[in-house]
């Protein structure tokens, strides 16, 4: 074999982001562009000679191209095994899963999540370690370190090989093992969760079920197992085909971009129970019958019922959630007498605590759940929790939720995002929010008082370290919050997001309509940020 080693230049814009590198495709396919961050990741790991690592995507446009890429790149770098799933495809939670039951050093997973996909769309990368979990910030400042001071590359002289059949094989002194994507991950959620009991609802003839895949990765997954494994009846998932461009949608499982399953919810004659998930597969959206679980909500309920799940039959040792995230779980974890951890955004954050087994269950605030079964978020995971809660239950989504807002109250909550805004004009509003924080402790406004005002750090509870600007927030006396971050996944401009909550103690209040309910609130973070003056958007993007 030859290696070959390539001369190159520094990019001064591989800084990871919340969840890895993403770029425009276009931006990926500039000359060594790829190259300069694969090889800034093998320089960064202790031990690259002899590592055996995972790899895989969630198949969009340019997935191919960039395993190929990686495979001849990790022969020439002495990489010793790599795990791929067959055709290039592994969702993310099933990529982690792998990392941690074949003990690999880590994994490569190809994926820009929720963006679209296709030539004129995104593309990313992103490294998770050992433990199975996105890389956590020292890891990625290293990556990042690395990438600017890269000056070569090491590459295989090889063509391309097949990678849609099973089996192992010797690539240029790397042994290659492809890998069903699905049989792993299939297996491990029918370890967690009562299978039977499943199966029975999805035979009882008043249970329906859509499961909408939005054309992504998670379509083999879901008809393997729902429809397979569970007996859901045939066509039970929709857009199950994974496409490179995802069929033109944008696969974001909320409101607005899986509005094709949110129709059929909604209609006359739906479903009893619907979900969708992203394109990588570590998000999930929960619908009833015209009824929509806030990703929120979802991680409390999870908490109230994780005993009478097989997987979680113990009880759990805490809960975490994302700062943004609303305060539904820390009253779940009060009432059960565990911890509940306030971490930034993005699932790197849980690593730590779930290894330290501090925490069992974690969530964020955009439709993102997980447990310590892997260390990624995990949408269909998700889904099956609620199957299991369903099955047990044998009530509909609706009076589960409105149950548990009746024993704990209801946490308003939703989420303003104005996308692709001027990134200048992002960071003035930002800092035009920051300059006021002080002056706003004490204040009073509309009905609400100002109990603390800051930008939140972080600091790890178990190794300490610190991460800080984690988004501006607002608390006020009766629990209220108003925070914002600008986001750190986009490709193109910026993202502001802002995220509003609010509790109702009172039963009787518990009909509103969200953005009603916090309608007050929306206007006093509209005022405070002055966002229609500074981004020239009267409304938001998305509201979640
Ligand atoms: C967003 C979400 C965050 C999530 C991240 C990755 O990040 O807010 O909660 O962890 O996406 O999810 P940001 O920085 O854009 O707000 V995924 O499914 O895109 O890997
Ligand atoms: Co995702």
């Amino acid at each position: 074999m030859s290696i070959e080693k390539i001369s190159t230049h520094p990019f001064k814009d591989q800084k990871p982001g919340t969840s890895g590198l993403r770029k425009k495709v276009s931006h990926f396919k500039i000359e060594h562009y790829l190259e300069n961050f694969v090889q800034s990741i093998f320089n960064s790991m202790d031990r690259v000679e002899g590592s055996q690592l995972a790899l895989g995507g969630d198949g969009r446009y340019y997935n191919r191209e960039a395993i190929h890429t990686i495979m001849r790149m990790a022969s020439a770098n002495g990489v010793a095994r790599l795990v791929i799933g067959q055709g290039g495809i592994l969702s993310t939670p099933a990529a982690s899963h792998i990392i941690r039951k074949y003990k690999l050093d880590g994994g490569i997973i190809l994926s820009a999540s929720h963006n679209p996909g296709g030539p004129e769309e995104d593309f990313g990368i992103k490294f998770n370690t050992a433990n199975g979990g996105p890389a956590p910030e020292n890891v990625t400042e290293r990556i990042y370190e690395h990438t600017l001071n890269i000056s070569e590359y090491w590459i295989a002289d090889a063509q391309l090989v097949d990678i849609d059949h099973q089996g192992n094989f010797d690539f240029e002194g790397l042994q290659v093992e492809i890998i069903d994507p699905v049989d792993d991950y299939a297996e491990l959620m029918s370890q967690l969760f009562d299978f039977d009991l499943i199966h029975q609802l999805f035979n009882s003839a008043s249970f329906t079920m859509r499961f909408d895949a939005m054309h992504a990765v998670t379509g083999p997954y879901a008809t393997r197992i729902l429809e397979d494994m569970l007996g859901a009846e045939p066509g039970t998932v929709i857009n199950g085909t994974p496409l490179p461009d995802f069929g033109g949608g944008h696969p974001d499982p909320n409101l607005t971009y899986a509005k094709e399953l949110v129709d059929i919810m909604y209609a006359t004659q739906g479903p009893t129970f619907g979900a969708a998930s992203d394109g990588d597969g570590d998000r999930n959206m929960i619908l009833g019958k015209r009824f929509f679980v806030t990703p929120s909500d979802s991680l409390a309920i999870m908490a109230a019922n994780a005993h009478h799940i097989p997987g979680y039959r113990q009880g759990i040792s805490g809960v975490a959630r994302s700062m943004p995230t609303s305060q539904a779980a820390d009253r779940v974890a009060e009432r059960l007498g565990v911890e509940c951890y306030e971490t930034p955004t993005g699932w790197k954050f849980f690593g730590n605590l779930l290894d330290a087994r501090k925490v069992t269950l974690c969530g964020e605030e955009s439709f993102g759940s997980g447990s310590d079964h892997i260390r990624e978020k995990d949408g269909l995971w998700a889904v099956l929790f609620w199957l299991n809660i369903l099955a047990n239950k044998r009530r509909s989504v609706e009076d589960i939720v409105r149950e548990h807002w009746s024993l704990f109250g209801r946490n308003y909550y939703t989420r303003y995002d104005y996308e692709g805004i001027n990134s200048q004009a992002a960071e003035e509003l930002m800092a035009g929010i920051e300059e006021q924080l002080d002056s706003l402790k004490g204040k009073t406004l509309g009905d609400f008082e100002v109990a603390y005002a800051d930008d939140f750090s972080y600091e790890d509870p178990i190794d300490q370290s610190i991460s800080e600007h984690q988004g501006l927030r607002i608390g006020f006396t009766d629990g209220s919050r108003i925070i914002y971050r600008l986001s750190g996944t986009g490709t193109s401009g910026a993202t502001l997001r802002v995220y509003i909550e609010r509790f109702e103690p009172d039963p009787d209040k518990h009909h509103l309509d969200t953005q009603k309910a916090l309608g007050e609130l929306i206007s006093i973070a509209k005022v405070i940020a002055d966002i229609q003056a500074k981004t020239g958007r009267e409304e938001p993007t998305v509201i979640t």
